[in-house]
């Protein structure tokens, strides 16, 4: 019945009606503010990442900052595993709208009894926590490890499960940007579906393109493009088609081992450290990583600084205000940051001890 009402405008309503009642008819304009104001409530859309330790949380400040320079009209949220440290999360906090711990295995119920098992799965089952957020009724999931070139909130218009084509195997899609409704109902039946069958890669993406298992076929509304999520290695696979296409992109998804933060930046000469250049599909662009590193030390790095205070972090960006700038210290320090990737957090620890790491 509502939905008639805005058919007819306010003299056209006036006509309809007997003259008694035409003054009840004045109070109509409330009625037409919420009908010719379809659009949902911003605040119950959101956009969500994924930090699970130290490195990634720099990520997701990026990912959020760079969500935020680019007037979002969405919340952003960011789920939180055990071990990122407390400076990174009040610094999280200045970012995103809603900084939220998962605890990775804590309800008891049957199918998490089941995961329990499969500690592999472990960073796969932190990623489905997301469905649980149903405050919000939509969100866009976005990895830490991407980047936004500009406004994505178009994408609220699209339905669950919409991503785009994974460059290794386009008819799965890639898990690094994805539409999706929360629904604790959905949450319950992918722990399930993750305890039962597993992940045919051993990650979130598997589990979720064997749950929705009919993306690549029924409906190319949910097909994302590409320029949603474009990984350096598509770039380098179809170069052609980058230089046509490249200057669309929407999103960069640092997919891959190496990430932005596993490199160095040279906060004076504005350059990335330990990067090349040339084409290289097991390299990042580097328009985009010098992106990534501007919007660190500009916008993220003062967050960090301010949230650390006079305790040491490594911050990745090398200044003139390095008492070891320019010595071998100096290149140690400043490449520990990719080291720390590779070695267990407890190693890295002790190595940041021993050699009384100092802010570079
Ligand atoms: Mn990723």
């Amino acid at each position: 019945m509502w939905g008639l009402i805005p058919v007819f405008d306010c003299s056209q309503l006036l006509l309809l009606c007997p003259s008694q009642c035409k003054p009840s008819v004045l109070s109509i304009p409330t009625t037409d503010a919420r009908v010719d104001s379809p659009q949902p409530t911003m605040s119950d859309q959101a956009f969500v990442t994924l930090a699970t330790n130290d490195n990634y949380a720099k990520g997701a400040m990026v990912l959020g900052q760079s969500l935020r320079n680019h007037n979002t009209t969405r919340k952003l949220v960011v789920l939180l595993g055990p071990h990122v440290a407390e400076p990174c999360r009040d610094a999280l906090h200045s970012i995103f709208d809603e900084v939220i711990m998962v605890n990775v295995m804590d309800s008891g119920d049957a199918a998490n009894l089941a995961l329990m098992k499969r500690p592999d799965l472990g960073v796969t089952i932190t990623k489905l926590h997301c469905w649980t957020l149903v405050q919000y009724s939509k969100c866009v999931f976005m990895d830490a490890d991407t980047l936004v070139l500009s406004n994505i909130d178009e994408l609220f218009e699209r339905e669950e499960l919409s991503a785009a084509p994974d460059p290794g195997w386009p008819d799965c899609f890639n898990s690094g940007v994805f539409v999706f409704r929360p629904s604790n109902e959905t949450h319950k039946q992918l722990l399930t579906f993750c305890a039962e069958k597993g992940s045919f890669d051993g990650g979130d993406q598997g589990v979720l393109n064997s749950y929705f298992n009919t993306w690549a076929t029924a409906d190319i509304s949910k097909h994302l493009p590409f320029i949603y999520n474009l990984s350096s290695i598509a770039i380098y696979s179809y170069l052609p088609a980058f230089k046509q296409y490249g200057h669309d992109a929407k999103v960069v998804h640092f997919l891959g081992k190496v990430k932005p933060w596993n490199y160095s930046y040279d906060s004076q000469r504005g350059e990335v450290r330990g990067h090349s250049a040339s084409p290289d599909p097991c390299h990042m662009h580097p328009d985009y990583l010098l992106q990534w590193w501007q919007l660190y030390a500009t916008s993220v790095l003062p967050l960090l600084q301010k949230a650390y205070g006079d305790a040491p972090f490594s911050t990745g960006v090398m200044d003139q205000s390095s008492p070891y700038r320019g010595s071998w210290m100096h290149f140690l320090l400043s490449h520990l940051m990719c080291l720390g990737a590779a070695l267990p957090s407890s190693s890295f620890k002790l190595l940041k001890t021993r050699i009384n790491f100092t802010r570079t």
